[in-house]
């Protein structure tokens, strides 16, 4: 039967060629479906003699099986290309490092804590924290500040409101983070040291002054620690901070009611072309005050001064940072304007740390 042959090699052809699922299922349906051509070439087998009809269908059989098989082998293969294709195309390599993606920025003062946090844990000082709203007995008495000393006054204090008819002294907002490491003191005892960063509060307002602002101080206190250590301890932080190969400090006597001697520290440098270089230059600029802690203010926080004695300091962290990082205004740090965040801020997920640069 030539019609028959003509008829295997023109769908065999077809299924061969045919180059997508969706071609393959019209030809499935041209051959194979209901009104198909085997379909009516099956149909036509009623009219035959029996024997010619035994004989036509069990050829039609034939050739259906054989089309059918050339079909379905090329359904799979089909379906292999295109699932190998998907693989191509989606391959992703999981070992790669993320795309990181700006999400807000990190603020200066914050990247200088985190900057000054690492330094200092370098050389072996924890980090400590307390409350903003302070009693007056820890912002003020147990730093040696009495209640008529000058001092008190000078510190611009922000009190809060107490009950009516509670004539306790109030509560302050703290004006330095001193209280914190008195706190930590008492707590831990000696020997310690820590770092006190964070937030503190003067009724102060003008180009160099915000209600609030940020500190940190430290302290250091064991048998036999000096102002030896002390200068060492802030020259490792100046270096390191402004990443500059060696700085020079210059302590210059002065008087703080919490320490005894006390002394503020100067920073060589230059300015130049209004370009601030730190640890080289013929110029001074203040950046801290220190001292060696007050046997009072140890006593009030019940280490014994026969026994222990260290050094504290305090600096200011915005007026760090505006210097590291070249930012002229202060008011502008806390105004939140976006602009002025993402042109002074810092990127997400870059934690600084002494190995891989603090800034970098
Ligand atoms: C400054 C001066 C200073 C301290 C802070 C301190 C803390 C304790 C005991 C003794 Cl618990 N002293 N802190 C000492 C000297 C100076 O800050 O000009 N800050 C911006």
């Amino acid at each position: 039967m030539d019609a028959l042959d003509t008829l295997k090699a023109k769908y065999l052809t077809a299924v061969a060629n045919v180059g997508d699922e969706a071609g393959l299922e019209d030809l499935r349906v041209a051959a194979l479906g209901k009104k198909g051509e085997i379909s009516a070439l099956m149909s036509g087998l009623g009219k035959m003699e029996p024997d010619q009809r035994r004989a036509a269908g069990a050829m039609l059989n034939v050739l259906k099986d054989e089309i059918d098989a050339a079909l379905r082998a090329k359904k799979a293969a089909l379906g292999d290309a295109t699932l190998n294709e998907r693989l191509r195309s989606e391959w992703l390599d999981v070992t790669l490092p993320g795309r990181p993606r700006r999400v807000g920025t990190i603020h200066p003062v914050s990247q200088v804590m985190e900057e000054l946090t690492a330094i200092f844990a370098d050389m072996g000082f924890a980090v400590a924290e307390g409350p903003q709203v302070e009693s007056d007995w820890y912002n003020f008495d147990a730093l040696n500040i009495p209640p008529e000393h000058p001092a008190r006054q000078e510190h611009d204090t922000f009190f809060m409101n107490r009950a009516e008819g509670d004539n306790r002294p109030p509560h302050v907002l703290r004006t330095h983070t001193s209280p914190v490491q008195i706190r930590a003191m008492a707590a831990q005892g000696a020997p310690i040291r820590v770092i006190a960063p964070g937030r503190v509060y003067r009724m102060d307002m003008d180009q160099t002054h915000t209600p609030m602002f940020h500190q940190v101080e430290g302290l250091a206190i064991d048998r036999n620690i000096s102002m030896a250590n002390l200068k060492w301890v802030l020259e490792e932080f100046c270096r390191a901070f402004f990443e500059v190969p060696s700085v020079e400090l210059r302590f210059r006597a002065s008087h703080f009611p919490f320490t005894e001697p006390s002394a503020e520290v100067d920073i060589r440098c230059s300015w130049e072309g209004g370009q601030l270089k730190i640890g080289q230059g013929d110029k001074w600029m203040e950046i801290l005050g220190s001292g060696m802690v007050h046997p009072k203010v140890l006593s009030a926080a019940g280490v014994n001064p026969d026994e222990w004695q260290g050094f504290a300091f305090g600096m200011g962290i915005d007026r760090i940072a505006m210097l590291k990082y070249g930012i002229p205004d202060l008011r502008a740090f806390f105004e939140s304007d976006l602009r002025w965040l993402r042109h002074y801020g810092f990127a997400a997920l870059n934690m600084p740390d002494l190995a891989g640069g603090l800034s970098a």
